[in-house]
């Protein structure tokens, strides 16, 4: 049976949490490949809201087993509490299960990043904070620590030692900051390992059970194919690989078993943090955008910059990602607009891009080149068939699929978990 993989088509918060959760009782094992706290899915269910950071989104559907596979960077004390959380609301955590090589967020990485980023000022990438950076180029860099280190306290130590052997040095010499001692570390760290140990196993080795039989396996993506380490508008991108290829390297789960690649597409485009953006809206378009989408970020709750419909974006998220199908999320927030662009295509110093400029100063000149769409003022919110759709709503979408080269096989109409049109 099939591994499906699901990520983000844009600069995230396209509304994966919410593509994952619809798939509900079909999917057996959602896994989180990439990334760690510095995400943020928001799923709404019968009104109540949940906003889930380092859980998969597969938490809520209680049929389903949640893993964190070995892509994933993680702070325990943010595991933990999401998890008490979920359960002090009702939703069983118990079928959590952890790579034993998940690496693990460390004090110092944390500072790092808060301070690296000051340092770096008017060059800052805008990360979340949340150590993400760091604990990857550790692992990089190979004196990361994992998961399964916190069970040899011995081991740990000497990593830890390890680490902030050099860490110190940054963080005194260059940051101006105190040195964080090995004992600090370790007495952040090792008191979760017990309640942990239980939840860890060789996950690579659970799913491959599991695709043997039978069952379906979802692989959900942190970020985005834009915030992508490799593909993405680097340097400001995440330090994970967020694109359909990380589902394998951060699940163990080897390409021959994937068969589907979803890509949730956001009706318009935003992106939080620092970085190029050709659509970006800087007028009450923009405010109408963010006002009307709730556009501020699910983990720091920074307003999300905001713009409209990017195909030439699209068209690369379909090719980078091997995309078999899209669900476009949103739509409902484009209500009310008399016209409704589609960037089509960029200008850079007077010459037609089509496709994604593969030099990364082109992108920063890049000047939307639109193509107008006729607006709807119908409210769509109940809207649950395609054909139901007004008129212009309808051709906004066959347009989008038109040029981004994939088939829309769901289309969003509201936050809550039902509102949603599959099209067969
Ligand atoms: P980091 O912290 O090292 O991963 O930051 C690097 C860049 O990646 C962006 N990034 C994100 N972009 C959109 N959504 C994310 N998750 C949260 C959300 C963000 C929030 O769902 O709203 O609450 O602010 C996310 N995580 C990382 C980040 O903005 C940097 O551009
Ligand atoms: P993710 O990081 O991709 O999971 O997305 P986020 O949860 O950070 O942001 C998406 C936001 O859009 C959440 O608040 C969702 O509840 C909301 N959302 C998802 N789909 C729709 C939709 O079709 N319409 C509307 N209005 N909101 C949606
Ligand atoms: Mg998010």
């Amino acid at each position: 049976m099939p591994a499906i993989v699901l990520v983000g088509a844009q600069w995230g918060d396209e509304g994966k949490g919410k593509a994952t959760d619809l798939m509900g009782s079909d999917v057996h094992y959602v896994v989180k490949f990439n990334g760690g706290n510095n995400a943020g899915h928001t799923i709404v269910i019968d009104g109540e809201k949940y906003a889930l950071h380092l859980l998969p989104s597969g938490i809520l559907t209680p049929t389903c087993t949640p893993v964190i596979g070995n892509g994933v960077v993680i702070d325990l004390e943010v595991l933990f509490r999401e998890i008490d959380d979920l359960e002090a609301r009702g939703v069983s955590t118990e079928k959590l299960v952890v790579s034993a090589n998940a690496h693990v967020i460390t004090p110092y990485n944390r500072t790092l990043d808060k301070v690296g980023e000051r340092f770096l000022g008017s060059r800052k990438i805008g990360t979340t904070g949340r150590g993400i950076g760091p604990t990857y180029a550790d692992k990089m860099s190979r004196n990361g620590i994992r998961v399964q280190d916190l069970f040899d306290p011995h081991i740990l130590e000497q990593k830890v030692e390890a680490a902030l052997a050099f860490k110190n040095q940054v963080l005194t010499k260059i940051y101006n900051r105190r040195a964080i001692t090995v004992q600090e570390v370790m007495d952040e760290l090792l008191p979760y390992a017990e309640r942990l140990a239980p939840m860890v196993t060789d996950t690579t080795l659970l799913l491959e059970q599991a695709l043997n039989e039978g069952r379906n396996v979802l692989l959900e993506a942190g970020q985005a194919t834009l915030l992508d380490v490799d593909h993405g508008t680097y340097p400001y991108v995440t330090s994970s690989s967020a694109t359909a290829g990380g589902a394998c390297t951060g699940s163990g789960i080897p390409p021959t078993r994937v068969s589907r690649v979803i890509a949730v597409l956001k009706a318009y485009t935003t992106r939080v943090g620092e970085g190029p953006f050709p659509t970006e809206l800087f007028d009450d378009d923009g405010e109408f955008l963010r006002k009307t989408g709730a556009e501020y970020g699910t983990t720091t709750g920074r307003p999300r910059r905001c713009g409209w419909m990017d195909v030439v974006i699209g068209r690369y998220a379909t090719r980078i990602n091997g995309v078999t199908d899209f669900v476009v999320t949103k739509l409902d927030v484009l209500t009310g607009l008399e016209k409704v662009p589609i960037c089509v295509a960029y200008d850079v110093d007077g010459v037609r891009h089509d496709e994604m400029p593969v030099n990364q100063s082109d992108f920063h000149h890049a000047k939307p080149i639109y193509e107008e769409m006729d607006g709807w003022w119908e409210d769509i919110t109940g809207v649950r068939t395609f054909e139901d759709l007004p008129a212009n709503a309808q051709a906004y979408i066959l347009r989008v699929e038109e040029l981004i080269g994939a088939r829309v096989s769901a289309i969003g109409v509201g936050p809550g978990r039902d509102a949603i049109i599959a099209r067969h």
